[in-house]
């Protein structure tokens, strides 16, 4: 292994890869300098998080964000490095961020055309016990509302061997959900029961299901009638990702992606996975709604 470091050889870092990309669509670079401004706001967060225990960085900043949760010292720090890195790129307009309530207008002499949603420290609950945690982002060209694929042919699974949901909340569970991780413990078919991985970040979740299969869960349920998860900045992105990978992801009543967005907060309910995984949950939801 060298012990030289990337910036001393052509290792292709991400930086690079964008940098290649960028070039080759001949644009104006202002995706590039967005992208990578957001790359040097994550590896700052990265460092931060590392180094938390010693910079006495854990723990709560004493606040809650506008959805109601906690709000820890990282988030606070996570949430300016990408705002401030974001708005010294120069290619965005308008910055929508789970720790702020409004959206983030940029100021004229720095606005580009990119909207950019983002969580800056997605599984902030697990901070204290180093769970992993990430930083999701969207970014939507101005009037076209697309996501842009920083990431070729990933492909997900057909069909998994791992369901992922809180299970804590067994007691809010509705009929579909509850028969459907029936199903998965005790498999009709005398198949194998799927294992069961949760995280409590999504990002990771997420992550181990694209790279695995199976499927993620966060459904309604009594105890969030809509859902926890944030359409603009937690499930749209994921969503076009596992679309993209070749997987569903759906509220339970529709794709996700095609939910029109009344509120830059909005909840929904968010499956996703492998196809067949995704497909077998929806048939507990008709079967539920057809009261069979
Ligand atoms: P619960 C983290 O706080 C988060 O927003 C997502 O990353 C994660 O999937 C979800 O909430 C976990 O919520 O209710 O299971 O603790």
């Amino acid at each position: 292994m060298s012990d030289r470091s990337p910036f001393e050889t052509d290792m292709l870092t991400l930086t690079r890869f964008v940098m290649e990309k960028g070039r080759k669509a001949k644009g104006t670079g202002e995706l590039t300098q967005l992208l990578n401004s957001m790359l040097t706001a994550i590896k700052a967060i990265s460092s931060a998080v590392r180094k938390a225990g010693l910079a006495h960085l854990y723990g709560i900043a004493g606040s809650v964000n506008v959805t109601g949760d906690e709000v820890k010292k990282l988030d606070v720090l996570s949430n300016s490095l990408v705002i401030n890195m974001l708005q010294s790129s120069y290619g965005t307009c308008v910055l929508v961020s789970e720790e702020n309530k409004d959206a983030i207008i940029t100021s004229k002499e720095k606005r580009g055309k990119y909207v950019v949603c983002f969580d800056p420290l997605d599984g902030s609950s697990n901070i204290d016990c180093l769970a992993s945690i990430g930083t999701i982002f969207a970014i939507y060209r101005k009037a076209l509302g697309e996501f842009i694929l920083v990431e070729r042919d990933v492909k997900i699974k057909k069909k998994g061997k791992i369901y992922s949901l809180n299970e804590g909340y067994a007691k809010y569970f509705d009929a579909a959900t509850s028969e459907y991780v029936q199903k998965k413990k005790f498999p009709e078919d005398g198949s194998a029961p799927y294992g069961a991985r949760y995280v409590g970040s999504m990002v990771a979740d997420v992550h181990r299901t694209l790279v695995y299969g199976g499927i993620f869960l966060y459904p309604a349920n009594q105890k969030s009638p809509k859902g926890k998860l944030r359409l603009l900045y937690e499930c749209n992105p994921v969503a076009y990702i596992i679309e993209q990978a070749g997987g569903m992801a759906t509220t339970g009543t529709q794709p996700v992606l095609d939910v029109k967005p009344e509120d830059i907060h909005q909840r929904v309910p968010l499956i996703l996975g492998s196809p067949d995984d995704v497909q077998e949950y929806l048939a507990c939801v008709q079967k539920s709604q057809a009261g069979r």
